[in-house]
């Protein structure tokens, strides 16, 4: 029975992994163009890997006729090897809505292919999508009862098949057994309870060691290391706690994940967000350095109050495979240095409902309605920069290539994600997912704002409340503009 128990249990593992771009964020939000065709593509990463990816892709403009979707590996063969694509399912109600399930069936880095055809002709885009199992599912208690019963019940029919033919078989009917018999009968239970056993034994051994190998490969995430040293520099070890990408089961000791391998993203290794807890009003975005490829990260920090400081830093692997690592630190009050090139932050912010003062009388404004914030739901965060007039602003420019960044963060700290225009995918795993090559330029990128605005779609991973940390660059400066969210 627990052969049976473990074949069942093994089949629900099968079936229970996630995204991980970030912390506790897993779908992926990305707003791109397939060709002429501008869509904005909710991906849902299954819990367990090999499992279902569910996706969702709304079409912005009425000309789009349909939607294939073809999941691939980031890089290596499997980018080329393509199966056939599946066919999106066009919405009854709602025409510009497109969903379909994707099997995702290793841990790694992917892609999602979207063709859209329609009447500007075809058109093509890859969104990524890093996979990872975040847990192993249990066996429901009354499904391991049934199956108990079950096993129980094959495994008594085969030890009366056994005993019946090894003592009746040479009867006539109604005749009774000789004591030879009986004794054969008595032999043949004794072999076929040793081969139940046997078949029990060896197959719950499988069985725990194939659990223990999947339980292994659940994602755990990394914890950094910070080190506060005496010059007010931080110091940043990083954490590899998770296996690199298997291609079947093993048993002997597997890979770690690489750290030797990161990629820039939007021009750096690393982008570290350090936010005080738990109010949250003090907020940084740094970029450490590293002095040699698998180094720990260094920063010399900006002036700091004393407090206890939540860590997120952003890193992407050469696959493509990005990871959030965090840690919890308490500082004293730092001196430190200015703050240069694309590093910005501050220790007085004040969350917002909707208008967040800005520097020189300039408000950042949320456009949003008065409706509530469905958790799960894609939605456009859309903010628009103005002077102390109202009048739109006119000097944005882009900060790291991109019309903005935003942070969406839970107030417990414990769902964290790093988004931008095109959405709450790594940057790098983009330019790699389209050309094959992660130093292929930025042309697929938001570049300069088109107008005082940035959006930025995404969707809360549960209800609760957020904060929402949105950064632009107006007039050579930096500007956050940080606000209260709520999620239903
Ligand atoms: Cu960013």
């Amino acid at each position: 029975m627990h052969t049976v128990r473990g074949y069942f249990l093994l089949f629900l593992l099968f079936l229970s992994v996630s995204g991980v771009a970030h912390v506790n964020s897993p779908d992926v939000y990305y707003d791109g163009y397939a060709g002429p065709y501008h869509l904005l593509v909710t991906l849902r990463p299954p819990t367990v890997v090999p499992g279902v990816a569910q996706i969702q892709v709304r079409a912005l403009s009425d000309d789009v006729n349909g939607i294939n979707v073809l999941p691939l590996r980031m890089i290596g063969p499997g980018a080329k090897m393509a199966p056939l694509p599946d066919t999106a399912k066009r919405s009854a109600d709602d025409p510009h809505l497109f969903t379909g399930s994707l099997w995702i069936m290793a841990r790694g880095s992917w892609k999602v292919q979207i063709e859209a055809a329609g009447q500007k002709g075809p058109g093509q885009m890859d969104v990524p999508l890093p996979a990872i199992s975040l847990s192993s599912q249990p066996l429901q208690r009354s499904l391991g009862i049934l199956l108990a019963v079950l096993g129980l019940a094959l495994a008594a029919g085969l030890i009366g098949i056994i005993v019946a033919a090894s003592r009746d078989a040479g009867l006539k009917a109604g005749e009774a057994p000789a004591p030879a018999q009986a004794r054969r009968g008595r032999f043949g239970l004794a072999i076929a309870a040793t081969i139940v056993i046997g078949a029990f034994v060896f197959g719950n051994q499988w069985w725990g060691k194939e659990a223990s190998a999947n339980a292994r490969l659940n994602y755990k995430v990394p914890q950094l290391r910070p080190t506060l040293l005496a010059s007010g520099q931080l110091r940043l070890a990083l954490d590899n706690p998770n296996e690199a990408e298997p291609t079947r089961f093993r048993s002997e000791q597997p890979d770690r994940i690489r750290l030797d391998d990161l990629l820039p993203d939007h021009g750096h290794l690393m982008h570290l967000f350090i936010v005080r807890l738990p109010d949250m009003q003090a907020f940084w975005h740094l970029h450490p350095a590293q002095a040699q490829p698998g180094d720990d990260f260094t920063q010399i920090l900006p002036a700091m109050p004393a407090g206890q400081y939540r860590l997120y830093a952003d890193i992407v692997h050469h696959t493509g495979f990005p990871e959030t690592q965090v840690a919890t630190m308490d500082l004293p009050a730092i001196h430190g240095g200015p703050l240069t090139s694309d590093d910005s932050g501050s220790s007085d912010f004040t969350p917002a409902d909707k208008v967040a003062q800005l520097s020189g009388g300039y408000r950042m404004v949320w456009q949003k309605d008065n409706l509530p914030i469905k958790a799960s739901q894609p939605y456009w965060f859309r903010f628009r920069i103005e002077d102390k007039d109202g009048k739109a602003a006119a000097d944005l420019e882009p900060y790291m290539g991109m019309a903005g960044h935003a942070v969406f963060l839970s107030t417990d700290g414990s769902i964290f994600a790093h988004v931008h225009p095109a959405g709450s995918v790594a940057m790098a795993a983009v330019t790699l997912a389209e050309n094959g090559s992660a130093n292929a330029g930025m042309e697929t990128m938001h570049h300069a704002p088109a107008s005082a605005e940035v959006s930025f779609p995404y969707g809360f991973p549960k209800p609760g409340e957020y904060r929402i940390f949105v950064q632009v660059k107006r007039g050579g400066k930096i500007e956050t503009g940080e606000f209260n969210a709520k999620a239903e």
